[in-house]
C-alpha cells in the first residue's frame, strides 16, 4: 500500500488555520482520500493533557520547558497517530507541527534553532510534511481575529515582539525548504485564501 502524504498548517494567531483545516479536509474527502485530522499541541490523550498545560497553564513557564512538552507533545503524536496512519495508506492533516516549534520557542522565546533542531533529533527528526501550507499575515490583524473569538491564552497574550521573532522565523523556515513550506497571504479575502490553498494542494493530489 502507498504510504499516505502529510500535512501540516502553520501560523501565528488568528490567521485561519482551522478554518483551511476544514476546507482541506473537506477537499481531501471530495478526492475519496481517507484523512486523518490532528493537531499540535495535542492529538493524543496525553498530547491533549500537556495542550491544557500549554496553553491554560500559570504565567511564569520557562522557555525550555514550554520546549520539552511541545517535543513530548509530538513524540507521542509521532509514534501513535501520524506515523501508523501514514503506513496504512492515510492521509494525515496537522495543525501545526514541527515547524511551529522552530518559530514560536526558537524564535519567539529565542532559544535558537539549533537548541530546537537538537532536541529534534530524540524524536523521529527526518520525518517531515510533504506539504506545509504557512498561512501569514501581520499580526495585529492576526490578532485582531484570534481576541474576536473570546479570551487569549497563555501564548496568545505575549507581546507583539514575541510574534515579530516568530514570524521571521516562520519565513526564515519557508526560504530554507520552499519546495515543501507554501506561504499563503491569509489577509485576503476567505475566498482568496482558499482559492491559492486549493492551489497547493494540486500536486499532492494529483499523486493520490
Ligand atoms: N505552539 C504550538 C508552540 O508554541 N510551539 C509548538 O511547537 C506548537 C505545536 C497552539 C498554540 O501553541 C503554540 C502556538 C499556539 O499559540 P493553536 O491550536 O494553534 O494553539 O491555536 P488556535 O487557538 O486553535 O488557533 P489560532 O488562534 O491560531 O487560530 P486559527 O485556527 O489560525 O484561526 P481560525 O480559523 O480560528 O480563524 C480566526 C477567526 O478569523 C476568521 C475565522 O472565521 C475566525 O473567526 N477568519 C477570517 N476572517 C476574514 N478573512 C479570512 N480570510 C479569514 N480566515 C479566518
Amino acid at each position: 500500500m502507498p504510504r499516505g502524504q502529510f500535512i501540516s498548517l502553520e501560523g501565528l494567531e488568528g490567521v485561519g488555520k482551522t478554518t483551511n483545516r476544514l476546507y482541506i479536509e473537506s477537499l481531501l474527502v471530495q478526492a475519496s482520500i481517507e484523512v486523518v485530522v490532528s493537531r499540535e499541541p495535542g492529538g493524543t490523550d496525553l498530547g491533549e493533557s500537556l495542550r491544557e498545560l500549554l496553553l491554560h497553564g500559570r504565567a511564569g513557564m520557562l522557555a525550555q520547558t514550554e520546549l520539552l512538552l511541545m517535543a513530548a507533545s509530538r513524540s507521542e503524536h509521532i509514534d501513535k497517530v501520524i506515523e501508523p496512519a501514514l503506513s496504512q495508506g492515510r492521509w494525515v492533516l496537522s495543525d501545526r507541527f514541527t515547524d511551529a516549534s522552530f518559530a514560536y520557542q526558537g524564535g519567539g522565546r529565542e532559544l535558537g534553532a539549533n537548541v530546537v533542531a537538537q532536541l529534534h533529533s530524540l524524536i523521529k527528526a527526518d520525518l517531515q510534511p510533504d506539504l506545509t501550507l504557512l498561512l501569514d499575515m501581520p499580526i495585529e490583524a492576526g490578532m485582531a481575529r484570534a481576541a474576536s473569538r473570546g479570551k487569549l491564552d497563555r501564548i496568545e497574550s505575549e507581546e507583539l515582539a514575541f510574534f515579530e521573532r516568530a514570524r521571521t522565523a516562520y519565513l526564515q523556515r519557508a526560504a530554507d525548504d520552499p519546495r515543501r513550506v507554501k506561504v499563503i497571504d491569509a489577509g485576503q479575502t476567505l475566498e482568496q485564501v482558499q482559492q491559492a490553498v486549493s492551489e497547493a494542494l494540486q500536486p499532492l493530489l494529483a499523486k493520490a
